[in-house]
């Protein structure tokens, strides 16, 4: 494909070491002989690909900057076209006036993405390694970082193809007894595309239930921390976090509002959230915070249900107990600094407790492992192994997918007409194209004429 050549500062605004102004087109080079003068005085043409030149960036007869640049020759650049990193020194002033010199010689100024989308345009990348470049630019952990990597190898990419070739199989059946009645194959869809079937529904259905993982890993795990007033909520919040950063009183009802932060532990992001303490109240503002904590409570991945160890269990402690989901609370019993009265032989929903003092810093190292315990049993940590998607866009066009496929199961079973089938088959096989980028009906022609011998 034929495009202009772009470019635009690939290094970070401001200040630094060094500043990349980067070309791509098949213009770059001519581009870099009009300003660049080599200390080797060889040809700019003539300067071989995978070499970093040392030199001069002139405009006519001014001298702009002494720099490197390297030089990559198309095809295999990032963007398979030719590639000309100009590094110059990291002023600001500097690095623009140098991009503002390659524009005046031709080059048009590059759009957000745009070095990326030509990868992909031009075949290099397919759109989940695309989406996989920005995530990890964006990645806040390590984990979300890994999952991104997977993704530009290839991993979502090859799984989806993986599926499609199974689909095309199935479609190139189902077309050439359309096609060719005459030929006597009258059997719908023999049984082991039936079969086959099943097992690319089975992955799909997989992948759509890996995203509530991949946003968390990607996004953070939401961790709201919920109890009566004057537990000790915002005290623990501000114990993990190792900073005083919401307000503690021994008033009951300090806090208002719910307060987020982010934390990291071991390389998965958690988004702590302090609520307002639950209790019936008359005052509005209170009133308000309380819905609030209501609301976290069910909307949170993860629960710390704080109790105070020094009192008996309330009514209030009651009734938040009675509305936190098992599978998703850490029980925290607090201030065992002081003496114990609290029983909790009956609270048998919560499977785990965990004793602290938020106010001296007892347990807050035990409390970590066993969120970070938490996580594991929601398999985030095998997520090396296995393919979790993280994309809202890949889970759309899946769940579509996986529709087309339930309603060739459902033509099966009413004995609806053969072309049915065809339909929905084209309709799974083009919403997994989404997915990577690439819809074309060619490919399933491609693929009939490859697979079956037609004239014989
Ligand atoms: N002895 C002792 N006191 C604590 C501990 N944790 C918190 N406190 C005290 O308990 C009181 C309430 O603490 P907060 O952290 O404000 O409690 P909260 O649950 O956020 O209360 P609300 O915001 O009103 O819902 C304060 O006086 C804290 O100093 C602890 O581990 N031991
Ligand atoms: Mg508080």
């Amino acid at each position: 494909m034929m495009f202009d050549t772009i470019a635009a500062i690939s290094t970070p605004r401001g200040e630094g070491g060094i500043g990349i102004v980067r070309l791509s087109g098949d213009e770059s080079l001519g581009i870099l002989s009009k300003i660049f003068k080599p200390k080797s005085k060889k040809d700019v043409k003539d300067i071989k690909s995978y070499t970093i030149n040392y030199g001069h960036i002139y405009d006519g007869d001014e001298l702009i900057d002494e720099v490197l640049v390297s030089v990559m020759k198309a095809p295999n650049t990032y963007t398979r076209e030719d590639i000309v990193e100009i590094n110059c020194h990291g002023g600001y002033l500097i690095t623009q006036k140098v991009l503002e010199l390659v524009l005046k010689s031709g080059a048009k100024i590059a759009e957000p993405g745009e070095f990326t989308r030509r990868a992909f345009l031009n075949g290099r990348l397919d759109l989940t390694q695309a989406e996989a470049v920005i995530d990890l630019i964006h990645g806040k952990t390590d984990k979300s970082i890994s999952l991104s990597l997977n993704n530009l190898r290839g991993d979502l990419r090859d799984q989806i193809n993986h599926l499609k070739k199974i689909l095309l199989d199935v479609a190139a059946h189902v077309n050439v007894v359309l096609d060719y009645p005459e030929e006597g194959v009258d059997e719908p869809i023999p049984e082991h595309l039936i079969i086959e079937l099943h097992n690319v529904k089975d992955t799909i259905t997989k992948l759509v239930e890996s995203y509530d993982k991949g946003k968390m890993i990607k996004e953070g795990i939401k961790t709201a921390i919920v109890g009566k007033p004057n537990v000790g909520k915002s005290s623990l919040l501000n114990s993990i976090l190792r900073e005083e950063r919401a307000i503690v009183t021994s008033i009951a009802g300090t806090t208002r509002d719910t307060i987020e932060e982010i934390i990291n532990i071991k390389g998965i992001p958690l988004i702590m959230v302090d609520t307002a303490g639950i209790r019936k109240t008359q005052d509005e503002v209170e009133n308000i915070g309380v819905q609030k904590s209501k609301k976290m409570l069910k909307e949170a991945d993860l629960v710390l249900f704080v109790l105070d160890s020094s009192r008996d269990f309330s009514d209030e402690d009651r009734e938040i107990y009675d509305s936190i989901e098992s599978e998703k609370v850490i029980g925290i019993l607090n201030k065992i600094d002081m003496e114990k009265k609290l029983d909790i032989t009956n609270l048998t929903k919560v499977k785990k407790w965990i004793e602290i003092s938020a106010l001296e810093n007892i347990g807050i190292d035990t409390l970590e492992n066993e969120i970070y315990n938490f996580i594991l049993s929601e398999n985030i940590e095998d997520s090396s192994e296995k393919l979790i998607i993280t994309n809202i866009r890949h889970k759309s066009a899946l769940e579509k997918t996986k529709k087309s496929i339930e309603n060739i199961f459902e033509t099966i079973d009413m004995g609806y007409p053969m072309d049915l089938i065809a339909v929905d088959l084209n309709d799974a096989l083009d919403s997994l194209s989404e997915v990577t980028g690439e819809i074309s009906s060619e490919d399933l022609l491609d693929h009939i004429f490859s697979n079956f011998c037609v004239g014989k």
